[in-house]
């Protein structure tokens, strides 16, 4: 398939380090991946839903202690701790690649190594990478195929060029004590083991994607971020896009593929999705900021989504798909998860495999639920019913904003927007979210996470600040900076804002700022919308909600201020002094 002499070199020579039975490369045609498909199947791997109802779609189910990413067995390995920086697990490369290849040391026999040649970004433009990442996995060549562009293609653009990301995945025994997900910035190299779960082991998406492609784009003077792409057309049919970096399970994927409410759709309004979790941005011949997304399908949170909150996620999934971890609905063979609607299966198994009994089930009580609260889909992008035209030229679209956005019960606003585009980087270098199922570890603690990157910054934070510090400087015209907080609650827990499709009500505003139309208030903390200018027809939300959701408390963000120079406090290597100063003037418009 290739007669590139260093990739065939790399392939042997982990070849002899797993040794596996055989070696097969992954050409991207739908014989080879129907062949995969039925031997998955055969080897209960993956159970083939419902032709009918569900066609071309597959369930499979991790082990129970291999359900999310995990962080503190995440590592960047660089020569210098100070490289990887405060916030990352950080081991010097030598010491990890011995530790790691003593547990992949011959792991693959008895297997099949499936090498896969894959594209992040459409094969051939001038913003794509390409990764070749070597699984003892059936699951993750089929997802991986639907993710990214994979196969003879990807190897033909190669060529002989020696420009790669190299990836070992080795599933091993899966055992939690020995799970390591390693990046070597310096040296285009990913190596996972002991996990089956997405975000550890299809490696071109948070490993390479974002790890990777972060230290990459700083060298390079471009910006890989954990952003959503949408496209904004108005009545008279121009597209202004914009990007949102919002934690993970926190509706990157709800407003990328937002449907608008009635009052929009009938002056003419329409969303066009570009992506849902990535986007590589670089300053274009026009001196904007243009943004692609580089993966190929989604990699959605399941509970949750129906034809209300999200119908075109749910429709994304109606072929071609592979869930993970969700309920199997034995009376039609198809699938289930909390909020998928409310009739609750009478005859499901759970996501563990066990049979499930509706009658146990408790909303508040996780341990009850049929679908895990991380169980995932995988879907192509191609279906999404609202797929930007845009989405397969790789020549990136403009961007006209960039949105920031968490968790927060209390202290953020519904939206506010930065004065300056260094406002906007502090403005996202203070993002607190509550946490969630998307990690392991404890759900809903306020933590820092700046730019939604924390888990997938490649090299030190401080430095990744001073980037986007820099990237302002060179690009003439600048996206304006917000931030917006969908998670308010009342007293009883309550989220107060309905979200979904009705945060095209807040995009609207944003976009109307973007463009000089629409004015705003001035508040210690940025620029905050009047309320009459959020439009609230059709919406059960009154004027003084509103002002309570636009409302911001100075006790509660003069605490906020103690939190931020406790996170800031971190970082001494490298941090930029503009973000201490923007601290210093939020500290004092709080007196
Ligand atoms: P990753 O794929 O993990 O990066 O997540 P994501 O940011 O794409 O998250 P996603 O859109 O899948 O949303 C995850 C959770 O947030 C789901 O439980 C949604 O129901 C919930 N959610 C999304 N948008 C809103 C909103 O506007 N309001 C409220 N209250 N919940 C929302
Ligand atoms: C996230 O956790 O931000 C995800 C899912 O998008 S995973 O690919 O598992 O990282
Ligand atoms: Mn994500």
């Amino acid at each position: 398939m290739t007669e590139n002499k260093k990739l065939l070199d790399w392939v042997n020579e982990m070849a002899q380090l797993v040794e596996p039975d055989r070696i097969v490369w992954i050409d991207g045609s739908e014989e080879q991946l129907d062949r995969l498909r039925r031997e998955a199947v055969e080897a209960g791997e993956m159970i083939k839903l419902n032709e009918e109802k569900l066609p071309g779609c597959f369930l499979h189910r991790t082990k129970p202690n291999d359900v999310a990413r995990v962080e503190d067995r995440t590592f960047i390995c660089t020569p210098t701790e100070r490289e990887a920086g405060p916030t990352n697990h950080w081991c010097e490369p030598s010491e990890m690649y011995d530790k790691l290849y003593k547990i992949v040391r011959g792991s693959y026999k008895g297997r099949t190594m499936y090498v896969i040649p894959y594209s992040m970004g459409p094969i051939g433009s001038p913003l794509a990478k390409i990764g070749i990442e070597l699984t003892d996995t059936r699951y993750v060549v089929l997802n991986m195929s639907i993710m990214a562009r994979c196969g003879q293609k990807v190897l033909d653009t190669l060529g002989n060029g020696d420009d790669w990301v190299h990836g070992l995945h080795a599933s091993c025994d899966v055992d939690p004590e020995y799970r390591y997900i390693c990046q070597f910035p310096q040296d285009n190299t990913i190596i996972s083991v002991n996990s089956n779960y997405g975000g550890n082991v299809l490696q071109g998406k948070k490993c390479f994607a974002l790890r990777i492609a972060s230290y990459q784009g700083k060298n390079e003077g471009w910006m890989a971020e954990h952003m959503l792409i949408l496209g904004i057309e108005n009545p008279k049919g121009e597209v202004k896009y914009v990007a949102a970096a919002f934690p993970s399970a926190c509706g990157k994927t709800n407003l990328a593929m937002l449907i608008p409410p009635e009052i929009y759709k009938k002056q003419g309004y329409k969303v066009w999705t570009v992506g849902d979790d990535i986007a590589w941005m670089r300053v274009g011949a026009d001196g904007r900021l243009y943004a692609i997304n580089p993966e190929n399908g989604f990699f959605g949170v399941a509970p949750g989504t129906n034809s209300h909150s999200n119908y075109n996620a749910l429709k994304s999934t109606g072929r071609d798909t592979i869930f993970t971890n969700v309920a199997l609905n034995l009376d039609d063979n198809t699938v289930w998860w909390e909020g998928l609607n409310q009739d609750l299966p009478q005859h499901a198994i759970d996501w563990r495999g066990n049979p499930w009994d509706p009658s146990k089930f408790d909303k508040a009580d996780k341990s009850t639920c049929a679908a895990h609260p991380n169980s995932r889909f995988t879907a192509p992008a191609k279906n999404c019913p609202c797929l930007s035209e845009e989405f397969d030229k790789g020549t990136g679209v403009p961007i006209s904003a960039i949105i920031f956005g968490g968790r927060r019960a209390k202290t953020a606003p519904l939206v506010y927007q930065s004065r300056s585009w260094n406002h906007g980087v502090f403005v996202g270098s203070i993002m607190g979210s509550e946490t969630t199922a998307a990690a392991a570890g404890a759900v809903g603690v306020v933590r820092r996470d700046p730019m939604a990157m924390l888990p997938f910054c490649g090299y030190n934070m401080a430095e990744y600040f001073g980037h986007w510090i820099e990237m302002g400087k060179k690009i003439p015209h600048q996206p304006k900076i917000f931030n917006v907080n969908w998670f308010r609650t009342d007293d009883e827990g309550n989220f107060i804002w309905p979200g979904y499709g009705e945060n095209m009500r807040v995009l609207k505003w944003i976009l109307d700022r973007c463009e000089d139309k629409a004015d705003a208030v001035e508040s210690p903390i940025g620029y905050l919308p009047k309320a009459e200018d959020i439009d609230l027809e059709g919406l059960d939300v009154d004027r003084d909600t509103l002002k309570a959701l636009l409302d911001v408390d100075r006790d509660l963000w003069r605490e906020e201020v103690k939190g931020i120079k406790e996170f800031y406090a971190k970082f001494t290597y490298g941090f930029p002094q503009e973000l201490n100063d923007e601290l210093a003037t939020l500290e004092n418009n709080l007196k």
